[in-house]
């Protein structure tokens, strides 16, 4: 049982030891594993084909799961090293502690939004991107995207998804317009407003973290991070709720084979959603 902090709240030996331990697993080539296997699982409602991670309701536990192989590999370095999760709707702006030269470094810099700064700059010798959707070898960012600004998800825009009492809904993927899951995921809308909460906050850093290949970016893991104490917070706040689709979908349904109840094995790791529902045994989050 270990503990997940706020980023704002890590000490300073916290945040070394962090930054630490996901240098080591990119020297050994198991970051750029986590890399490969998020662009694999990277299925859109257009593709076909099995959507695990994105676009469908087991979006909540395969990041969960896929958090929980990554916090592994990183205590197989350093035991101490927890995931930190990042709060956006406090700590929302370019100044924030987080974007600190010695933590996740900051903003991209001039027209190939360059990350300059922190020890994910290329320059520092240690973060060469591999496996990008593009053949750029640094890790690039573009806060608030200035050609279009848009700002990171308020409280109140939290609030419209976290109220939602219903887990998701038919037809189960990214055009669904109610439902806790994609009023957090947000793929919902068009225009300005398109991108909402946790895709929000994706387009929000921009570079690296707009696509398939987005755990490029460290700040991945510490939006993930917060994505999934929000899922227990919602929890808690709808004890009532529960995990739909709770049955397999019938064989005649447009989504069949395409999404995963509550009881179908979730790949790559066969196991199911309704195992992962409780990590109390696991972890805990710090307020
Ligand atoms: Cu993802
Ligand atoms: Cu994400």
């Amino acid at each position: 049982m270990y503990t997940r902090k706020n980023s704002r709240n890590l000490t300073g030996e916290e945040r070394q030891r962090f930054v630490g331990a996901v240098l080591e697993l990119k020297r050994r080539g198991e970051y750029d594993d986590f890399v490969r296997m998020h662009i694999e699982f990277y299925v859109t409602d257009g593709q076909d084909g099995l959507r695990a991670a994105h676009m469908t309701p087991s979006f909540f536990p395969w990041h969960r799961r896929y958090l929980l192989e990554f916090e592994r590999a990183l205590q197989r370095v350093d035991p101490a090293v927890t995931v930190p999760y990042w709060d956006w709707t406090a700590d929302d702006s370019p100044a924030a502690a987080l974007w600190s030269d010695d933590f996740l470094g900051g903003n991209g810099q001039g027209p190939d939004q360059r990350v300059m700064t922190g020890p994910f700059a290329y320059e520092s010798g240690h973060w060469k991107i591999n496996s990008g959707v593009t053949d750029r070898e640094y890790l690039t960012r573009n806060f608030g995207r200035p050609s279009a600004p848009i700002a990171l998800p308020t409280r109140d825009e939290l609030a419209w998804a976290m109220d939602e009492p219903v887990y998701d809904t038919a037809p189960w993927n990214s055009t669904v317009t109610s439902g806790f899951r994609n009023r957090l995921e947000g793929w919902l809308s068009e225009g300005a407003e398109r991108w909402r909460n946790h895709n929000r906050v994706h387009r929000w850093v921009g570079g690296h973290m707009l696509g398939a290949s987005s755990p490029n970016d460290p700040v991945f893991w510490l939006h993930h991070s917060f994505i999934d104490l929000l899922w227990d917070r919602w929890r808690r706040r709808h004890p009532k709720a529960v995990y739909q689709p709770s049955n397999r979908l019938h064989p005649d349904d447009p989504q069949h084979g395409r999404v995963i109840s509550l009881d179908e094995p979730m790949p790559p790791w066969d196991v199911r959603p309704s195992e992962l529902l409780d990590h109390s045994r696991l972890y805990r989050y710090a307020p």
